[in-house]
């Protein structure tokens, strides 16, 4: 199988080499896409010159910050284009810890659709987080669960490994939500497939060096957003139903 691990890069000059390092050093059988938003600190430059001295890591320059949905979904493109069997979502920060990626493929080559990385499975953590994330990513989680009757528990991690169908069964370009709502929408997307979804327990750890990119922006589109999927979802359910007694 040959695997590609994308990571979206905006302003991690000094996250990316040690994140780089890491992954090539836990998984050198996995090929890297770095997908950099014309980064001011440099981290664009950075990783051209990791590029030019190892031939497994490839850089996608954007024209500017687009949000992390849009540089995975052109990070998506290149590697379906460039006939990858696994695609992988992974963090610069340091948040997502290479070491535990092998156990994601693993799923994807024993069967799964989608193998999620999950804080909030037995065996699951989070380090260094403050109460006020945790309850956030809770609580998000769970009202994502209800609403979009998911069986998923950290429905908004991004640690994943997509089987390459799975990518290609979804339309890429309807994707327009930004942040944890594109995670949450990915899944809600590939649950709906009736495709097969696995969670694995990961350490999350926060970040170290450089500045977080959330907002409350953010966290109130995803809340919106689930809402009115979840809407939606039952307002068909109930006119097929109609339809049916009709
Ligand atoms: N290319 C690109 N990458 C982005 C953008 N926004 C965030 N990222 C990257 O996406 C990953 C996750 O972003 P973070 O800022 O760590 O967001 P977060 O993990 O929700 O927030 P923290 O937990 O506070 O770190 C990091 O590798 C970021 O550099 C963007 O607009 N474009
Ligand atoms: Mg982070």
């Amino acid at each position: 199988m040959r695997v590609l691990t994308i990571i979206p890069t905006y302003n991690e000059l000094e996250s990316l080499p040690k994140t780089l390092g890491r992954l090539r050093a836990a998984v050198p059988a996995s090929d890297v896409l770095v997908v950099d938003d014309n980064s001011p600190d440099g981290t664009g430059e950075l990783a051209d010159r990791i590029a030019s001295e190892d031939g497994q890591v490839h850089v996608l320059h954007r024209k500017g910050k687009e949000g992390l949905g849009a540089a995975y979904i052109a990070g998506f493109k290149w590697g379906l284009a460039a006939g990858y069997d696994v695609l992988i979502e992974m963090d610069a920060d340091g948040s997502h810890q290479p070491e535990q990626l092998q156990q994601l493929i693993d799923a994807v080559d024993q069967g799964a659709d989608l193998a999620m990385g999950s804080r909030w499975v037995p065996g699951g953590s989070v380090v260094n987080w403050p109460l006020y994330r945790q309850v956030i990513s809770r609580v998000g989680s769970t009202y994502a669960r209800l609403m979009l009757g998911l069986k998923i528990k950290d429905v908004t991690g991004g640690f994943r490994a997509f089987r390459r169908t799975t990518l290609e069964k979804l339309n890429l370009d309807e994707v327009e939500s930004v942040g944890y709502g594109f995670q949450v929408d990915l899944a809600w997307r590939v649950a709906k497939l009736g495709l097969t979804i696995v969670e694995r327990p990961i350490t999350f750890v926060e970040r170290e060096l450089g500045a977080s990119k959330m907002s409350s922006h953010i966290v109130l589109e995803a809340m919106l957003n689930v809402t009115r999927w979840g809407l939606a979802a039952r307002w068909h359910a109930l006119a097929a139903k109609r339809t049916k007694q009709d």
